[in-house]
């Protein structure tokens, strides 16, 4: 069918989302998530100024020949914000192909591989006595993998915990500056066993249990800390170094079992590529908003389960519900699922999308809806206008730059 209009919608119930939305000449309407947490005006700019005029008059059928037209089009290549703004387009053209021929999204890829998609939630506290009594309350709501952060004594500010007030919101997006926060590696190497051996003390080792260093640590301090959970059986550690040095991911190999998870800031299968192939990861974290869309996601899953990765999609709440909603439909199909982040959304984002994914049990499902199965409510939106938001920074004691 052909499009008429492709319209760029950037809001801010509770946090900033962008969504394209993708208009046919018979009404039917599909929707993509563009968010770029702390980036969010340079992806609706690229959509707005660049590519929503391209769209006008295509066929929204051709979904894999609009996708090699953006990506081949744009001449340069790749990147946080391209692939973030191709992402959209081919989320939303999938959502329109489900709607039109009435099917979800997760049948159009070839149908159920399983009955309901693993999630894991995201525990944390302010101590170790804090994260246990909610990690109880993860498991007690039919959770069977948690993930936990706790704050590390003697920093101000750690990844992944809520400002008390806050709600669940941990990525302060301060309007003016990003907040500073302070980072002391040694400190952090000695309380992280710490934490899961209380964990485990505590709950056992009937669910997985996962944990997210963030990008923090060198390739050998990884290893490190690789090496002291394992008594904890730890699912995975998520980010243990910077994936830019993708080599350094051997050392951890050679000292550790903890399975390692990497991805979420991948936006292409080029970035994936050389962990996968050299089976230096065990999860791919890449999500269909990051990563080029379902189109695009499906390749590096694919190409991971030829070497044995399991997917594990990111799923924070800043990817929005329909990116979430997309994660749903492939994990739903692939061989070779791992498991799902579902940080959930912070209210007031149900007000503005309406969905149609469930959890009970420990399983998130996509539902049946037509397409993707989210729809977003405009008047809403209009509600909650964009404000300019950034992630922290972090820096050391000296006050060098380090990684957030
Ligand atoms: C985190 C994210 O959920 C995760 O694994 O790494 O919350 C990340 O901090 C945000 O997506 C950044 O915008
Ligand atoms: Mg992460």
């Amino acid at each position: 069918m052909r499009i008429t209009s492709a319209d760029v919608v950037v809001t801010s119930p509770g946090r900033n989302y962008v969504t394209l939305k993708i208009t046919t000449e018979d009404g039917v309407t599909g929707l993509g998530d563009a968010t770029l947490n702390g980036r969010e005006l340079a992806v609706a700019s690229y959509l707005r100024d660049h590519v929503c005029p391209l769209l006008v008059g295509r066929d929204s059928g051709r979904i894999n020949d609009t996708w090699q037209y953006l990506y081949r089009g744009a001449y340069w290549r790749r990147g946080p914000v391209t692939m973030a703004s191709i992402a959209a387009v081919d989320c939303a053209l999938w959502d329109i192909l489900g709607k039109v021929t009435g099917q979800p999204v997760h049948q159009l890829l070839g149908g159920a591989a399983r009955e309901g998609v693993l999630a894991y939630g995201h525990a944390s506290g302010q101590s170790i006595g804090e994260l246990l009594e909610d990690v109880a309350g993860f498991l007690d709501s039919g959770y069977r993998a948690v993930r936990v952060q706790a704050s590390v004594p003697g920093l101000d500010d750690t990844y992944g915990l809520p400002r008390p007030g806050t709600g669940p919101v941990y990525e302060p997006a301060d309007a003016s500056l990003p907040a500073e926060h302070r980072w002391h590696t040694p400190d952090y190497l000695d309380f992280a066993p710490e934490m899961m051996a209380a964990v485990r003390e505590r709950f056992g080792y009937g669910f997985h249990l996962l944990h997210d260093v963030h990008h923090r640590l060198s390739p050998l301090e990884a290893a490190q800390l690789g090496k002291s959970l394992e008594p904890y059986r730890m699912f995975w550690m998520e980010d243990p170094t910077p994936a830019e040095d993708q080599e350094a991911f051997r050392l951890l190999r050679q000292h550790t079992t903890t399975p390692v998870a990497v991805g979420e800031i991948f936006n292409s299968i080029w970035d994936c590529q050389y962990l996968i192939s050299e089976r230096l990861i065990d999860y791919i974290r890449a999500s269909p908003s990051h990563a080029g869309g379902i189109s695009h996601l499906r390749r590096i899953f694919d190409l991971a389960d030829l070497y044995g990765v399991r997917t594990g999609a990111h799923g924070a709440g800043d990817l929005s519900p329909v990116s979430f909603a997309a994660a749903l439909h492939l994990d739903l199909t692939v061989p070779n699922f791992g498991i799902q982040e579902y940080m959930g959304h912070q209210e007031p984002a149900s007000e503005v999308f309406r969905t149609s994914y469930t959890f009970e049990d420990g399983y998130l499902h996509p539902g049946q809806a037509p397409g993707l199965g989210v729809e977003i409510d405009e008047e809403a939106a209009a509600r909650y206008p964009y404000e300019r938001k950034y992630l922290p920074v972090n820096r050391l004691a000296d006050g060098s730059m380090h990684d957030w």
